[in-house]
């Protein structure tokens, strides 16, 4: 069995790779497909292999007139979200995963997985898919080759990616690219493991269907394998969104921001200003991951991995981000949103009526009034970056674009005020070290709980935690030209738990401020926590239907909330044990003396 699956992997196969091909033959031996396919992202392939999944039901088409190219795909209920509590990193020492991290010791978790997989492709087939995380050709851009057993991967994978033979082309006879194994298995959540083998640049992921658990380019590569490797390398694997924004005089001032899952960062990269702000343009060149490394002439420089969005339906309409709408309204698969009687898809929040009656996402009959969500909170969209209006020209730009400013920002209804800026880069460092977020329905547990979560990145640092918040601090050597560092929170809410600031388009009140900072144009007011704008000459809300007092309440700073602030971050800070960083501590040491003096 074994040799005439390597050789089938082998007789087939667009590329004389040895190390690609003898991989692909040893994964094929051991989950024994009936048929191994290399997918060359054709538009031919897209178009067979879509016909294929209708027909096995993988796929629903939609209303062509409504929805031309589009498709919605039900997951199995039991799988609509990413499942961190089966996420592990596989290091030889559980130390070099950190207290952050699900260990697993990389030989046991072999022996396990490779009980899984043996002979789980029976009957079904491996596809080949080689992709690339980056615009082709790019110094940052990584090649990786996932195999697969499920269409539906493939299909998310091209338009996620760049996709089939440009990759393998890029790829030539080199053997430095992730090796990437996928099975839905029997989706079955007592075996579901998504393992990452950072030293041997491997993932590994069995018994899942879902987003961020299988397609293995978006977090498990780019970020957390990313996150290693940028570590050995000298750059940063971060979850954030990277958007450039042009003031009427036509200076262009490109940011990246960090969010926690489905915190709105599709809907910042893709914001419509208001009225006022006539004249100005964001332009969107990453939704969810940035790869920055320092460019040739000091400043940092980042790429959007990816090549499409894989974005939180529920809430999306035209008055929350016109552009997600138009982005999907062809060309884009849809998972678990609810279906119309006239094969369309609907979900909470979307604009217009609730129809009387819908299928809902788990394919059962819907009423009006119902208590139950039709469209789960987790569902997704996957469409081309292409279709955006407002993506950037520089997102297919190898060399991707100078970052002024980088931006940490969690959803916390307290606390946390509107925006400051930080003292410097290590304060900066800081302010995304302590970043905490309510959870979200991204990820199977408890929504609503307060979590520290550095940077955006808890579930997705492939590695120490402290070592990571170390490699940010380090980083600051090789910048000559720092981007500042800037906090924000939209989701501040009142005591009627009313959200005070408008947010979506008004957030570009707030980017102007940031913008007007980075070019050293507006003064600022020195606070405990960091430089806030002006009464002044600070935030600009004209036309904004929102009484002064709401604003103080969105920026005002609390000290009874940061005493209880600073205890959480004591206990994230104590979890890091020794890898603490010395300058961090030193940060927390000077903030608490402030907040006592
Ligand atoms: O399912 S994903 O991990 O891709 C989405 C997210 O959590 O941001
Ligand atoms: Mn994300």
């Amino acid at each position: 069995m074994a040799s005439t699956q390597a050789a089938a992997a082998t007789e087939q196969a667009p590329t004389k790779n040895p190390t690609l091909l003898a991989w692909v033959a040893k994964m094929a031996a051991m989950t024994q497909p009936d048929r191994i396919v290399w997918c060359d992202g054709s538009e031919a392939e897209k178009q067979r292999l879509t016909e294929q999944a209708v027909k096995d039901g993988t796929l629903i088409p939609l209303n062509p007139q409504k929805r031309p190219g589009c498709y919605l795909h039900r997951s199995n209920p039991n799988d609509v979200a990413r499942v961190e509590h089966l996420t592990f990193i596989c290091t030889p020492n559980k130390t070099d995963a950190g207290p952050t991290n699900n260990w697993m010791e990389p030989e046991a978790a072999y022996t396990k997985l490779s009980q899984l997989f043996e002979g789980c492709m029976k009957g079904r087939t491996m596809y080949v898919v080689p992709y690339a995380m980056g615009p082709l050709g790019g110094p940052s851009t990584k090649i990786g080759v996932e195999l697969t057993d499920s269409d539906y991967v493939v299909l998310n994978m091209r338009i996620m990616t760049r996709m089939g033979k440009a990759a393998l082309d890029m790829l030539g006879d080199s053997d430095d690219f992730n090796r990437g194994l996928h099975s839905t298995g029997d989706v079955n959540p007592d075996r579901r493991y998504i393992c990452h083998f950072p030293q041997d640049n491997t993932i590994w992921s069995f018994g899942s269907g879902y987003g961020g658990n299988v397609l293995l380019g978006k977090k498990c590569l780019a970020l957390r394998i990313g996150s290693y490797l940028g570590r050995e390398e000298g750059w940063l694997a971060e979850h954030m969104l990277i958007l450039g924004v042009t003031s009427p005089k036509g200076e262009t001032t490109y940011i990246a921001a960090a969010f926690p899952s489905a915190c709105g960062k599709t809907n910042f990269a893709m914001m419509i200003p208001p009225k006022e702000y006539a004249g100005w343009k964001i332009e969107t060149v990453g939704d969810d991951i940035a790869w920055m490394r320092p460019g040739p002439d000091g400043r940092l420089y980042a790429i959007n991995p990816e090549a499409g969005y894989f974005g939180v339906v529920p809430g999306t309409n035209y008055k929350t981000n016109p552009n997600a709408m138009e982005t999907i309204a062809k060309d884009t698969l849809f998972t678990n949103v609810a279906l119309t009687p006239d094969g369309d898809v609907w979900w909470e929040g979307k604009d217009g009526e609730v129809p009387e009656e819908l299928t809902d996402w788990q394919g059962k009959p819907w009423k009006k009034g119902s208590t139950e969500k039709a469209a789960h909170p987790n569902s997704r969209f996957t469409a081309p970056m292409s279709n955006n209006p407002v993506l950037s020209g520089k997102a297919n730009n190898p060399q991707g674009v100078p970052i002024s400013a980088i931006i940490f920002g969690g959803r916390r209804s307290n606390t946390v005020p509107l925006v400051l800026q930080a003292f410097n880069w290590t304060h900066g460092v800081f302010l995304g070290a302590t970043m905490g977020s309510e959870t979200t329905a991204a990820a199977t547990g408890k929504v609503g709980v307060v979590r520290r979560d550095p940077m955006a990145m808890l579930p997705f640092c492939g590695y120490h935690m402290g070592d990571y918040l170390q490699h940010w601090l380090d980083m600051q050597k090789s910048i000559p030209q720092l981007p500042k560092i800037f906090q924000v929170n939209w989701f501040r809410q009142d005591k009627n738990g009313k959200f005070i600031w408008p947010g979506f388009g008004e957030n570009m009140r707030v980017l102007e401020w940031i913008v007007n900072r980075v070019h050293g144009r507006v003064p600022t007011q020195e606070t405990l926590l960091g430089w806030v704008p002006r009464q002044d000459q600070g935030l600009n809300l004209n036309g904004l239907d929102l009484p002064a007092e709401a604003i103080t309440e969105a920026t005002s700073i609390k000290e009874d909330e940061w005493k209880s602030e600073l205890k959480s971050q004591e206990v994230f800070f104590e979890q890091l044990g020794t890898k603490a960083p010395e300058a961090l501590m030193l940060q927390r040491k000077l903030l608490i003396a402030r907040l006592d003096g």
